[in-house]
């Protein structure tokens, strides 16, 4: 990871003329896309071009509850559509989906139109209000709806009124500990942070300079339990973190997984014991294998599910049933399915919480949108933003 011989500064505007052609077909101050056809999938091969970096490896998307954008399918496909096609090392024929606490409810359209980023869309709470926002990240601009806990009404506010966004990435975490959901763009030469004043996105600040990120993914997520959000550059050969000191991270950071730790479906950071502190997890065909944080290192690893549990689509992992524990979260083709953590092991049975096939065109998410506590299934569409509460 960190190495990195990268020169692009976060805020040059580059490529001036994909610009300007995507000028002319976006902004207009709404970010109401008129949903071209689609050919979503990955968003941004014109700025990795630019980075002048090769080692880009297999990028795999930062955190749990950010997810890649998926695929082709309509949202709300009925659940006859399911297909079989892919493998998927996904539920265990002895599971059965009895007496589920809580699911995900009706379908609810939060932008009654399309909202989506030229680089991207994220969910996180950027004003600290307990609801997760609306964040369209855009190449001349950081878009915001905050949700008001039914919807993502308009306006779309302009949180940083300049180009800010990061050729390798653009994440939203609490670095600072006050609660509120800031801007971060990750570059070769450097972490740079934008904190939320509630209102927008303030100062930029270069929090690692040299640069700190990592070649399968980079997250930004609490991994000591202080409030507030750390970096872990994962690397081939090991998960490198660098704690945040609430104004920088680092400079000192260690890899807590010598010899590292590469999976078939991915490896995630999310706290699924509960103590504030994130783990990794890293999703294998028969297992989940959960490296627990003790606050400066990782436990001994464990498989918490024999036998795996991974989506076809996504999976992904947020606390959906409200304890404070993160849950596993399988987006699969047919459905969206939830195995429930309770903090030293997973359910023994995996749940149905959708009843049918929920698949974003742009992407599922899933946070927290009405402030109850728990995370909630977001499906971007090209034609809206589509929600489903984790209910009750
Ligand atoms: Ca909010
Ligand atoms: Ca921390
Ligand atoms: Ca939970
Ligand atoms: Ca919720």
């Amino acid at each position: 990871m960190r190495r990195r011989t990268g020169k692009a500064k976060v805020l040059i505007v580059f490529n001036t003329l994909f610009l300007a052609i995507l000028a002319c077909s976006s902004l207009g101050g709404s970010k109401t896309t008129d949903t071209p056809a689609p050919p979503p999938a990955s968003t941004s091969p014109h700025i990795q071009a630019t980075t002048g970096s090769n080692d880009r490896g297999e990028d795999q998307h930062p955190d749990a509850t950010q997810t890649q954008p998926t695929g082709n399918q309509p949202t709300n496909i009925p659940p006859t559509s399911e297909s079989q096609s892919q493998p998927t090392p996904l539920p265990p024929s002895s599971a059965s989906q009895s007496n589920r606490a809580t699911e995900f409810g009706p379908l609810e359209d939060w932008t009654k139109g399309a909202y989506i980023g030229e680089d991207g869309n994220k969910f996180a709470d950027v004003n600290g209000d307990g609801m997760a926002d609306a964040i369209a990240v855009d190449f001349t601009s950081i878009f915001v709806r905050l949700s008001n806990g039914s919807e993502f009404p308009l306006p779309h506010v302009n949180w940083t009124n300049d180009v800010f966004y990061g050729t390798r990435q653009t994440s939203f975490a609490d670095v600072t500990g006050d609660r509120l959901a800031d801007a971060i763009a990750v570059e070769n030469d450097g972490l740079y942070v934008r904190p939320s004043t509630g209102s927008n996105f303030g100062t930029m600040a270069n929090w690692f300079p040299g640069g700190f990120v990592g070649n399968v993914s980079t997250t930004f997520v609490d991994m000591n339990g202080d409030g507030k959000a750390d970096v872990v550059a994962h690397d081939e050969d090991g998960v490198y973190v660098a704690l945040s000191t609430g104004s920088r991270f680092g400079p000192e950071h260690s890899n807590w997984v010598p010899g590292g730790v590469m999976a078939k479906y991915g490896v995630y950071f999310a706290d699924i014991t509960g103590d504030g502190m994130a783990d990794c997890i890293a999703v294998e065909a028969d297992g989940l294998y959960v490296y627990p944080s003790a606050g400066a290192g990782f436990g001994a690893m464990s498989n918490w599910k024999p036998g795996g549990f991974a989506g076809e689509v996504i999976t992904a992992f947020a606390d959906v049933t409200g304890d404070g524990i993160a849950d596993a979260i399988a987006v699969d083709n047919a459905s969206v399915y939830v195995l429930a953590s309770n903090g030293s092991g997973f359910e023994p049975q995996y749940e149905d919480w959708t009843q049918g096939a929920y698949i974003g065109e742009r992407g599922n998410f899933f946070a927290d949108v009405d402030g109850n506590g728990k995370a909630d299934a977001i499906a971007v569409d090209w034609a809206s933003v589509y929600i489903r509460r984790a209910t009750p």
